[in-house]
């Protein structure tokens, strides 16, 4: 089902060969991935050899416990005045849902809030991804979703790259999520799904981004969706991993996995704190399709400081 796409396209914007074409032509594609998913070895950092190979196989591993029930309590604290502060609800950073105004997101949250700072720069979770990226790292994003309880919005399939790559003009997927669990991912109040293996293919989108797309994508995601027969191809050949966890575990995903999660509808709230981490020299440049970058609350671009581990 994949090709190799046997040309290279060149944007506009500059002349940077593009291994990742999307939004671009009138049909799906799937390419395969060129770059590495894991640079580094057990030698280098936290990370055991067997959850390297699970990120190098299946595109994710997960830390039980790799924040304490205190820590975590007091990120929930902080969340519970965040989501209350008028500043913050009113600020462009903070996404709501288009049916209920519930808080969906709220972004970039290692810079403007002290603690999520802490988390974005703490050792666990830096040395884990200089490990997998083989090197110093910068921050790409960071963001709280909300999932409350009796109606939490679902967020669909997508790559996180393929935005990344089209909208941020990020050259590769050499990033690595995590996500830190707030509060308990059950199966049914809509944790993290991920098509095992999906990471190793890239799919091509069809359709052009508007201008500002991010404004409405941040709720409902419209170009950069994949198609959904390919959707289902991938399926057949992936199957879904559903991604549970108590609060404080850690899931680290690949850029390029293929995820998505359902709508909450039942009493247990769910939110998780990302952290996105990005090789330092898979510094962004010109969208690679799209009419100009996204802010710097999604992609940054002027502020790329190489975190230090300790
Ligand atoms: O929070 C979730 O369940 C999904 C997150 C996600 O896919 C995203 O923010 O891109």
């Amino acid at each position: 089902m994949t090709t190799t796409p046997n040309h290279t396209t060149r944007t506009a914007a500059d002349s940077r060969t593009d291994h990742y074409p999307t939004r671009l032509a009138d049909r799906p594609a799937v390419l395969e991935r060129r770059d590495p998913v894991v640079a580094g070895g057990p030698q280098d950092g936290p990370f055991e050899g067997d959850e390297l190979e699970q990120v190098e196989q299946r595109g994710y591993t997960q830390v039980p416990d790799l924040f304490t029930p205190a820590e975590i309590e007091r990120m929930r604290t902080e969340l519970d005045e965040l989501s209350r502060n008028p500043e913050v609800l009113a600020d462009e950073r903070t996404i709501t849902e288009a049916a209920s105004g519930k808080l969906r997101s709220v972004f970039e949250v290692h810079r403007t809030n002290e603690l999520f700072r802490s988390v974005a720069h703490d050792p666990r979770l830096v040395r884990r991804a200089q490990q997998v990226l083989g090197g110093p790292v910068t921050i790409h994003q960071s963001r709280v979703n909300f999932k409350p309880g009796f109606g939490g919005a679902p967020f669909s399939w997508h790559s996180d790259f393929e935005t990344w790559h089209a909208e941020d003009g990020m050259p590769s997927p050499r990033a690595i999520s995590v996500s830190i669990a707030l509060t308990d991912n059950h199966p049914y109040n809509g944790p993290l799904m991920i098509m095992p293996g999906s990471h190793r293919r890239y799919v091509s989108c069809v359709g052009e981004t508007p201008r500002d797309n991010y404004k409405s994508s941040l709720v409902a995601q419209g170009a950069g969706t994949p198609d959904p027969d390919v959707l289902t191809r991938m399926y057949d050949e992936f199957g879904i991993d559903v991604l549970t966890g108590r609060a404080g575990s850690a899931t680290w995903f690949d850029s390029n996995c293929m995820h998505a999660s359902n709508g909450n509808v039942t009493p247990a709230p769910r939110s998780n704190v990302f952290i996105v981490f990005t090789a330092a020299d898979n510094a962004c440049g010109e969208p690679y399709a799209a009419p100009a970058p996204r802010p710097e609350f999604l992609g940054a671009r002027e502020h790329r400081e190489v975190l230090q581990a300790d």
